[in-house]
Formats: C-alpha cells, sequence, structure tokens
C-alpha cells in the first residue's frame, strides 16, 4: 500500500498521475473500457465527476445524481480518486493540485477548445471511444427518462 505524502491530495512520491472528465452516467462498458485505459497511462487514475449543477447548466439532466454516480466510480478498481467537476474553467487548477501528468478523455473530445489549450501544462491523450454503446442509447433501450 503506497503511503500518501499528502492525504488531501493523496500525492504519491514519483508515480504518475492521471486525470479524466466525464458524467458516467448509466455506467456502461464504454465508460470502464475508457478508465481501464486511462487508467494503464499512469499510476493513479483520477476522476473529475460532471456535479448536478455543472451538468444542468450545460442542459443535461443524468439518470443518477451526482453521488450515486461518485459511489459507482469509487467501486471501481481503475478509479483512485473521484473530485468533483463543477465548471469548464477548474482543469488547469485541477492539473495542479493533484500533479497530473497526463489528462485523458475519449476521442469524441480531441481537438476540442475545451481540452486542447491543456497541452501547455500536461500530456493529453484522447483514446478511441468504444463502439456502440452511450448513456443515450442505453437510456432508450430502457425507455427511461
Ligand atoms: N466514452 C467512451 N466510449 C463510449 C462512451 C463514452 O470512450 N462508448 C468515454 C467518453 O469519451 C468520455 C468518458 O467515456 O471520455 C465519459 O463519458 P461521458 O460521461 O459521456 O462524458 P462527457 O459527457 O463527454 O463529459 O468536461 C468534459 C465532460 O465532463 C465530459
Amino acid at each position: 500500500m503506497a503511503i500518501y505524502e499528502n492525504e488531501v491530495t493523496h500525492e504519491y512520491r514519483g508515480l504518475r498521475r492521471v486525470l479524466t472528465y466525464g458524467t458516467f452516467d448509466l455506467l456502461h462498458f464504454g465508460h470502464i473500457r475508457l478508465l481501464q485505459r486511462a487508467a494503464e497511462l499512469g499510476d493513479y487514475l483520477v476522476v473529475a465527476l460532471s456535479t448536478d449543477e455543472f451538468n444542468a447548466s450545460k442542459g443535461k439532466t443524468s439518470f443518477y445524481d451526482y453521488e450515486t454516480r461518485k459511489e459507482m466510480l469509487e467501486a471501481i478498481r481503475y478509479v483512485d480518486l473521484v473530485i468533483p467537476e463543477r465548471n469548464w474553467e477548474q482543469k488547469i487548477d485541477d492539473i495542479r493540485d493533484y500533479h497530473i501528468d497526463t489528462v485523458v478523455m475519449g476521442g469524441d473530445w480531441a481537438g476540442s477548445d475545451r481540452f486542447e489549450y491543456l497541452r501547455d501544462y500536461c500530456n493529453l491523450v484522447f483514446l478511441d471511444r468504444t463502439p456502440g454503446i452511450s448513456t443515450t442509447q442505453v437510456k432508450g433501450n430502457l425507455n427511461v427518462g
């Protein structure tokens, strides 16, 4: 068991730290495969999870609330820490506060102004999305709101 240098940021000495962002609603294998591959890019994976308020600001409503989505992510072996994603502007602070080496996202974000500027602060990696699955599709299949 690694020794935390800093209980707040769970700072590990000299380990590669990875950060990803998302809503992760109705958790599915596309999310799991993203997190699995993200975890392979380092030694410690931080997930910044969209809050219900941030989603509302994007005109989105998740099926599960933040606390439920957080609980599910924390149960995944690849995830070391879940923090709130409250706005679009926090990413540079997140990279600094959690000593992030690499931000990773699914390919649907490649080239996005929301992420490309991070190249000045850390590595930025886009991974192929898993085809054939999405939260919207799951909702449709289940006919849930
Ligand atoms: N994902 C994937 N394959 C899928 C579905 C999703 O690889 N079939 C990836 C997405 O590309 C994203 C992550 O899983 O990197 C989480 O997906 P969402 O919850 O849909 O994330 P999103 O709504 O894009 O939120 O600040 C950015 C946002 O928080 C990103």
